[in-house]
């Protein structure tokens, strides 16, 4: 018995989702519908240094607009934690933005002009390198440091 009724009330729920798409799902839904999927916070076994955790930086930069292999910045910094950088090009020449250091390396997408490239990260304290992944950008001086404390 329980179980039919289980069912009978999971099958009621999708037929509610599945033909719920009209136009009125604005605000009675979202407050009935499920709670978030438990997304735990990610635990830090091996971190040790107890920095208390839970910082973000958000970081923007911008490519050069004239077309130049450079960023407006050469020299950011954060905080140990969840670091976004975000970089603006208003330059016709395609650029993007990654990070790289102690051991982490990653890049954002490369995005023409008037496109924002973006890459997170999560860092310990000391010193990285944010850089134009586009092939022989970098090594153009299309790089600069990113000090985390
Ligand atoms: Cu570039």
């Amino acid at each position: 018995m329980k179980r039919t009724l289980t069912f009978a009330a999971a099958a009621a729920a999708l037929a509610i989702a599945g033909c719920g798409g009209g136009s009125n799902n604005s605000s009675s839904s979202s407050s009935a519908a499920s709670p978030p999927p438990t997304q735990t916070t990610p635990t830090t076994a091996s971190g040790g240094s107890g920095g208390g955790g839970g910082a973000s930086t958000n970081l923007k930069i911008a490519a050069d607009p004239s077309g130049a292999l450079k960023f407006d910045k050469s020299s950011l910094s954060a905080k140990a934690g969840s670091v976004t950088i975000t970089m603006d090009n208003p330059s016709s020449v395609p650029h993007g933005v990654g990070v790289q250091g102690n051991g982490l390396d990653k890049d954002g997408a490369v995005v023409n002009k008037g496109g924002k490239s973006t890459v997170t990260v999560s860092l310990k304290p000391g010193k990285y390198t944010f850089y134009c992944p586009v092939p022989g950008h970098r090594q153009a001086g299309m790089e600069g440091t990113l000090t985390v404390k």
